[in-house]
Parts: C-alpha cells; structure tokens; sequence
C-alpha cells in the first residue's frame, strides 16, 4: 500500500507532468513537454536534437506510463497512475523499467552530452515543467550528494528512482523535481 506520502508525492509529479493541466496524461501531454524542452534550449524542429527528445519523450510515455493505463483508453487518471505504481513499487520491478526510462531522460537533460549534468542543464529541465530556477537550485543541491557542482548518471539515477519509490519524507531526493 502507498503511504500518504507516497501518493501525495507521486501526484505532484503526476500534475506537473499533466503539460495541458486537464488532470489526464497522454501522448499529447508527452510531446508537449518535449517541444517545450526543445523550446527552452532553443532546438530547432527538425533537427536530430529536436528528434532525440521527442523520442526521448515519447519512449518515457510507452515505457513507465502507458503501462499504467489499466482501461485501456490511451488516457492516465491519477487513480490509474497511483494504483500501478503501488503494484510496481510492491512487486519490485521498477528497478528495471526505471533504469531504461532514466537513461533517456538522464540523455535528454544532459545537453552537452559529456555525462553530467551541471546545475544550468538542471535548471533547464526543471523550467521544463513549469518549475523556477529557485527550485532546481534547492533540488540540484539535494541530489549533488558529493557537493561538486555535477550530477552523475548514478547521482541521477538514485535520486530519481528514490523519488519515484521511496517513503522516507526525510530523503533529499524528494526535492529532484524543486520544493514539494
Ligand atoms: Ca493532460
Ligand atoms: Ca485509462
Ligand atoms: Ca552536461
């Protein structure tokens, strides 16, 4: 069973996902947020960057949240959302799921692609989901364990899947997506 925190915490990254704020998530949701992404980093439609995060976008849509959708209907309700994850969390299996998915999305944050992501690429993201540059400085400070100004794929990784499963109230990582 999730804990009320637990729900709380995956509903707030449920609505930020929720790009056109109608309470569902789709496809469309997805792609916008990819565009929106595209957008902040000034990535032309068309280019091979501008392909990688739609893929990236929509790979993260096919892989972790489609599953979710228990009615079959291409739409995501919260309930469908929190009832897949309290099966997902209960059975262990996010392990595996979030790793391929994090990979994409670590790829899709990390801008110049040297491996790290420094705390400018995380603000990016963040501003992404409608989230102030205050925020990912208090998230990036989290999460940057060992305090050197980078996130590592590890670092990442941990924090996100620690965010997406955890039930500490106490842990850093529940600041990944800003103040909660
Ligand atoms: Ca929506
Ligand atoms: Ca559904
Ligand atoms: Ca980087």
């Amino acid at each position: 069973m999730l804990s009320e925190f637990q729900k709380r915490k995956l509903a707030l990254r449920f609505y930020m996902l929720d790009t056109s704020k109608d309470g569902i998530l789709e496809l469309a949701d997805f792609e916008q947020h990819g565009q929106k992404l595209a957008e902040l980093r000034g990535i032309q439609p068309g280019s091979t960057d501008y392909e990688k995060i739609m893929s990236a976008a929509l790979y993260n849509w096919e892989t972790y949240w489609k599953p979710a959708d228990a009615d079959g209907d291409n739409k995501i309700t919260l309930d469908e959302f929190l009832k897949s994850a309290d099966i997902l969390i209960a059975a262990k299996t996010t392990e595996k799921t979030n790793y391929q998915v994090q990979k994409g999305l670590f790829d899709s944050v990390d801008i110049d692609g040297d491996g790290e992501i420094t705390l400018k690429e995380y603000t990016l993201f963040l501003n992404s989901f409608g989230r102030s540059e205050e925020d990912a400085k208090i998230g990036f400070s989290k999460i940057d364990t060992n305090g050197d100004g980078k996130l590592s794929r590890d670092d990442f990784s941990i924090a996100l899947y620690e965010y997406n499963t955890g039930n500490d109230p106490q842990a850093p990582a529940n600041w990944f997506f800003g103040s909660y």
